[in-house]
């Protein structure tokens, strides 16, 4: 039976465009998404936009429009974005539709009845830019302690959820669940701070006008974040279809920032609990992107727009450097100079050789088509070794989310492919034995073919590229799992040669 893979994207704000560090977030998420695709599992990959909240009305009201006019402009451009780097999600969920609307009302009701929400008086320091409440012990000279902005003191009625009650649960949860929270050295913090005692959660707002209404007290809002999270219940049929949910539900990752792990491990987990519903299975906190050294931020006028980077050097450039530069999990720099040096050093020296070198090698001395491969001496058998160990290599960093590693044991073969080459001298073979020439051709071939599969979901487009170079006829996405195995590549089959796929780039900036 197949197996069923759900992940998700945090849902990012529509208060502007989005950068590259939410298009490394969500790359990361296709690139497993279509990796477990490839293994069969049915696959619910998830993301969408965080549309309520005060800084979002703020947002728009600078503009002259309604938040949702806002919305609409943001969410229209959130989704070209992803059509453009190529994201195969399943659905994307506005927090301003129905279906959403509804999951968080009745879920909302449910935990009042239940006791968890409770009405009382809240007075703090508010952040609207983070929307998030602060202790005045937790201000940096009466500013928030994440965004710097000055924090404002509040005092309203409010509901609470009772975040307390559930202290000793979560610890329990994260000590029976290792695999919970990776990677594992943010774990610490988060035991840590449940540790120190939760306070209960205020869930709602009288100032907040743009929100979800509480049903049952309509001069509250919902808060955003309660609002937000009950998302990844509301796509997979929570409310809607007992079908749906019963398959997909419990989520097999949430995939969010370092800045949001909290609320994803502490705040989600107790919300389900008092649900009585199964936790995630796991919630991957990845580092965040600092451009040339510095955090990025409008006021600095240093945000990267992925659109501009991935059509300047190719959309599979972009997704290669983000997955490779920095080992997922670590928080990395983005600078053009260094997307450039692995762009030349990676795609177009690396990859780029090793496709360009075979073809040409196919068209010159076996007139382009496949050849016949002859018995096998020990550079073929190391090289097969190499190219047949990769899956198992490549599973176990992907149940790690090592992404990085799994680019890195491809290219490792990648490397080792071009080695073969300088070690078998095709070039001098031609002249000496036919036979062991077509060997050789047939396993850089069928070298290049297999690896196709592996780079499939970083670089969607070159893996249909070099799909047809080799002249293979069904699509790559339509090839069963089985069809990566060594041998496949039909002898006669026609190849065509072409212009490099990766140019390589002058390197002086
Ligand atoms: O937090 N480097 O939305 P958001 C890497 N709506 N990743 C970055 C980044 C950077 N410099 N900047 C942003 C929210 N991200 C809430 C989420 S979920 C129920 C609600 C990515 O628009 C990263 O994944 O601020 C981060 O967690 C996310 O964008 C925050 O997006």
């Amino acid at each position: 039976m197949a197996k069923k893979f759900y992940i998700t994207t945090p849902i990012f704000y529509v208060n502007d465009l989005l950068h590259i560090g939410h298009a490394y977030c969500t790359i990361a998420c296709d690139v497993v998404a279509r990796f477990k695709r490839w293994l069969g599992d049915e696959v619910l990959f998830l993301t969408g936009t965080d549309e309520h909240g005060q800084k979002i009305a703020q947002a728009a009201s600078l503009k002259g429009k309604t938040p949702l006019e806002w919305a609409d402009y943001i969410v229209s451009e959130d989704k070209k974005l992803w059509e453009k780097l190529n994201i195969s999600h399943d659905d994307f969920i506005r927090t301003t539709e129905e279906r959403h609307k509804r999951t968080v009302q009745e879920i909302f009701t449910k935990l009042y009845q239940k006791g968890d929400i409770y009405k009382g008086e809240y007075e703090g320091w508010y952040c609207t830019s983070c929307e998030t409440f602060y202790l005045e012990s937790q201000l940096e000279g009466g500013r928030c302690p994440e965004c710097g902005k000055v924090a404002e003191k509040l005092k309203e009625e409010s509901y609470f959820f009772k975040l307390s009650k559930y202290q000793k649960r979560l610890l329990n949860y994260f000590a029976e669940n290792p695999e919970f929270m990776q990677p594992s050295f943010r774990k610490a913090e988060m035991v840590n701070f449940v540790k120190g005692g939760l306070r209960d959660l205020s869930v709602s707002r009288t100032a907040v006008k743009w929100g979800i209404p509480v049903p049952f007290d309509e001069k509250h809002t919902v808060y955003v974040w309660l609002d937000a999270l009950i998302n990844y219940l509301t796509a997979c049929g929570y409310l809607e279809d007992k079908v749906k949910f019963e398959k997909f539900w419990p989520a097999d990752v949430h995939l969010v920032g370092k800045e949001i792990f909290k609320f994803h491990t502490i705040i989600w987990p107790a919300m389900l609990m008092a649900l009585e519903i199964p936790l995630p299975k796991k919630v991957f906190g990845h580092g965040w992107w600092t451009v040339e050294g510095e955090k990025m931020s409008k006021s600095r006028g240093n945000v990267v727009d992925p659109v501009k980077v991935s059509e300047e050097f190719g959309v599979d450039a972009f997704r290669y450097f983000l997955m490779r530069e920095v080992p997922f999990g670590q928080d990395g720099d983005f600078s053009k100079k260094a997307l450039i040096r692995r762009y030349n050093a990676d795609l177009a020296n690396n990859l780029g050789n090793l496709l360009s070198r075979s073809l040409t090698m196919v068209e010159k001395y076996v007139e382009g088509r496949v050849p016949e491969p002859g018995g096998e001496e020990k550079e073929d058998k190391e090289l097969i070794q190499k190219v047949k160990g990769l899956f198992e290599r490549v599973i176990k960093y992907y149940d790690k989310l090592e992404l990085n590693s799994v680019l890195g044991a491809i290219w490792e073969v990648i490397d080792y492919a071009n080695r073969y080459i300088e070690r078998t001298a095709p070039w001098k073979l031609e002249k000496t034995d036919r036979k062991r020439l077509e060997t050789v051709l047939y396993n850089l071939l069928e070298t290049l073919r297999v690896i196709t599969f592996y780079i499939l979901p970083f670089m969607p487009q070159t893996a249909e590229k070099i799909w047809e170079r080799l002249g293979m006829e069904e699509k790559i996405y339509n090839q069963k799992i089985e069809e990566a195995q060594w041998g496949r590549l039909k002898s006669g089959t026609k190849i065509k040669a072409g212009k490099p796929l990766f140019p390589r780039i002058k390197d002086d900036l």
